[in-house]
């Protein structure tokens, strides 16, 4: 892989959060770091770990597949290993990969002398992630609310929690979560359009710039947000979207437990609709 004049400058050493020089070097075109050393130990130790709780049985069938957490009775304690213990495992070391792959980007950033808005961005992730599988588990009291490790199981997991609550389109984080996601979607749709558009001319054409791109945007709907801004937009429903979700099902079961239908009677017991 060819290596831009920058690259070559900026690969030095300093810049890591932990570790001094340990780990600080690259392997062709990856960074190692310590945190890349540790994502690889979590990543490595997590997947045998799936592996090994797939061969116990009873199916070899990849759709379903399924390493469950463990059962209620075991409430915040360990459990076996073959009764959710592996689940356990997994999500402890899943969390260490995740976010030792968050911190191999800050310190990325760090040395290219960028901001850590990849790694924030990410974070968000994260949080989701960490706040159905440790938070919302913890706020219940038991390992057993989280979700399985399998591509079914999480699905039927998904839908049990949805229809615990009724309908879970009535869940109003849900609803923002869901409506962000699909706002980010469009963003990303007109934003990629717009750029493949000035930036793939036909041949023997220039390609065309900023100008082009706001003029488009003016001409069609009478307003440009611009290049940052629509980067900045990007960021902010995206990031959104990922906290909401997060939001959505940390209510659900901590601090609601009814339908999420009811929690609109206020809605309807407005004194104006009287
Ligand atoms: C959680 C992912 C984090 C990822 C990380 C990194 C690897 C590495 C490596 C391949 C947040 C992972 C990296 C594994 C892999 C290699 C090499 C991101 C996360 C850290 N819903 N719903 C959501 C919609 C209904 C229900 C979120 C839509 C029903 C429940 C989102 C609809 C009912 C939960 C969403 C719909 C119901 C959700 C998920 C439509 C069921 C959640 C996105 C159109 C009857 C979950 C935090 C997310 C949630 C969630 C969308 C319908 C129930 C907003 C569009 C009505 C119980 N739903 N839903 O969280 O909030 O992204 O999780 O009908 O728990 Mg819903």
């Amino acid at each position: 892989m060819s290596m831009l004049s920058f690259e070559r400058r900026y690969r030095v050493r300093g810049g890591t959060l932990v570790g001094g020089d340990l780990f600080d070097f690259w392997i062709g075109p990856f960074y190692v770091g310590f945190f890349g050393v540790t994502t690889a130990f979590c990543a490595v130790t997590g997947t045998l770990l799936l592996i090994y709780g797939a061969a116990l049985g009873p199916t070899w069938n990849l759709w379903q597949i399924n390493v469950a957490p463990p059962d209620l009775k075991y409430g915040l304690g360990f459990a076996p290993m073959r009764e959710g213990g592996i689940w356990q495992w997994v999500t402890i070391l899943a969390t260490g990969a995740f976010v030792s792959w968050a911190l191999r980007e800050v310190e990325i950033c760090r040395k290219l002398g960028i901001g850590i808005h990849v790694p924030v961005a990410f974070g968000a992730a994260i949080v989701a992630y960490v706040t159905l599988e440790v938070v919302r588990p913890v706020l219940m009291g038991a390992w057993g609310h989280g979700f399985p490790y399998g591509i079914y199981s999480h699905l039927d997991w998904v839908s049990n929690v949805g229809y615990q609550y009724l309908h879970f389109h009535y869940n109003p984080a849900h609803m923002i979560a869901v409506s962000l996601f699909f706002t980010t979607t469009m963003a990303l749709g007109l934003h990629s359009s717009l750029i493949l558009s000035v930036s793939n001319p036909p041949r023997g054409e220039p390609v065309r710039g900023a100008e082009h791109e706001n003029t488009f945007y003016r001409d069609a709907v009478g307003y440009s947000i611009g290049a940052l801004g629509i980067h900045r937009l990007g960021y902010l429903i995206s990031v959104n979207a990922a906290l909401f979700s997060a939001l959505c099902i940390v209510l659900s079961g901590p601090f609601w437990t009814k339908g999420w239908p009811e929690w609109w009677s206020w809605w309807l017991n407005i004194p104006v609709w009287k």
